[in-house]
């Protein structure tokens, strides 16, 4: 069954869209599902060599966050982590190469999908550890305190990383040091093939709170809810008043990776459709801009016509690109 839609944040979000604001939004996020859709398409060809774990359903999180960040500001992301690096800013030729192991490709085809960085956008980068990527935005919210900078860390990652014992360190060390940094708890409902409510005892905030430090808890599907909470808890921060642990409840409408297609062992199929059916968070956002006349049907089409041709170029650029020079197979690698 969907879980049930927790509460709105506890301060009423104060920011309201422009129309401006809403089209990025929107094509923001219909930049994420068509990237991946594609990267489903490589695999499923054999053009892409080894897995992607998809970030279909959860686009709203990434955009309504990274939208309340400035460039400078510093993200971490995770395994599931292509709608981060969208969301930031990131050029979908070059993450499209950087999967296919082409070397004009973030890290010159050597990382693939689970290690992509993007200095540019100031994106720490991908992590295959599961909580690994806390103690690098931890540390970088520690060195904009210490540089005296304003900018502020967010850190990415799934509710799987409750059990990692490092978040639980970093906390205590945000926490003592006020350092501004804003834990994003994406939580879709399932560690690999578990449940979380069968791995994750008490309540997920209760953690953070424990240290002291503020929480919000809201629906991740709404992105201009998730955009208005983020852009306060990032005041916040700026203002010296800590870190933040945002939870948001959000769920991946493909498999763990490109692989896991039959997934009725683990998870009901009604659930799954309950979900794409009734909390898309990009049908909810074209909606809302239909609603509020914002955008009509054909505007959206046109949109989605314009980013399905980009989409279709950084493919074509990345297949046709060429491999790393043999060479180069012991550069820019660190053991
Ligand atoms: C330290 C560590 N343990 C185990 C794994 C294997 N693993 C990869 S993804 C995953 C589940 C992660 O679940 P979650 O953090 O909720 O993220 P989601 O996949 O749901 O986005 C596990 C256990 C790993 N990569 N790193």
């Amino acid at each position: 069954m969907a879980q049930p839609k927790p509460k709105s944040a506890s301060k009423k979000p104060s920011s309201t869209l422009s129309r401006d604001q809403a089209l990025h939004f929107y094509r923001r996020m219909l930049k994420i599902r068509l990237f991946e859709e594609q990267v489903n398409q490589l695999y499923l060809g054999a053009k892409m060599p080894g897995l992607a774990h998809l970030y279909i359903g959860q686009e709203a999180v990434a955009v309504g966050v990274c939208e309340a960040l400035r460039l400078d500001d510093y993200i971490t992301s995770t395994h599931r982590g292509h709608g981060h690096c969208i969301a930031k800013g990131a050029s979908t030729d070059k993450m499209f190469a950087e999967l296919l192991g082409k070397a004009p490709g973030y890290c010159r085809g050597k990382g693939g999908s689970m290690h992509i960085a993007d200095q540019d956008t100031d994106n720490l980068g991908a992590n295959a550890i599961v909580g690994g990527s806390v103690g690098i935005a931890t540390g970088a919210a520690l060195s904009a305190k210490m540089r005296g900078t304003d900018q502020v860390a967010v850190c990415f990652f799934g509710e799987g990383a409750l059990g990692q014992g490092l978040l639980y360190e970093e906390m205590n060390m945000a926490a003592l040091w006020k350092l501004p940094v804003i834990y994003v708890c994406e939580n879709n409902q399932y560690n690999e093939y578990t449940s979380y409510r069968e791995t994750t005892a008490g309540e997920v905030v209760a953690r953070a709170q424990a240290f002291g430090i503020h929480t919000e808890s809201i629906e991740g599907q709404d992105v201009q809810l998730v955009y208005a909470t983020t852009s306060n808890l990032v005041e916040r921060a700026r203002l010296g008043e800590g870190p933040a642990f945002l939870h948001c409840q959000t769920y991946r409408f493909h498999g763990h990776h490109v692989g896991d297609i039959d997934r009725s062992y683990y998870r009901p199929m009604k659930e799954e459709e309950e979900w794409k059916n009734e909390r898309d968070p990009v049908k909810l956002l074209a909606q809302w801009l239909q609603k509020s006349e914002m955008a009509d049907r054909k505007l959206l089409n046109k949109i989605e016509g314009e980013i399905t041709s980009e989409i279709n170029a950084a493919v074509s650029f990345a297949l046709a690109a060429a491999y790393p020079e043999p060479g180069e197979v012991d550069q820019h690698v660190y053991a």
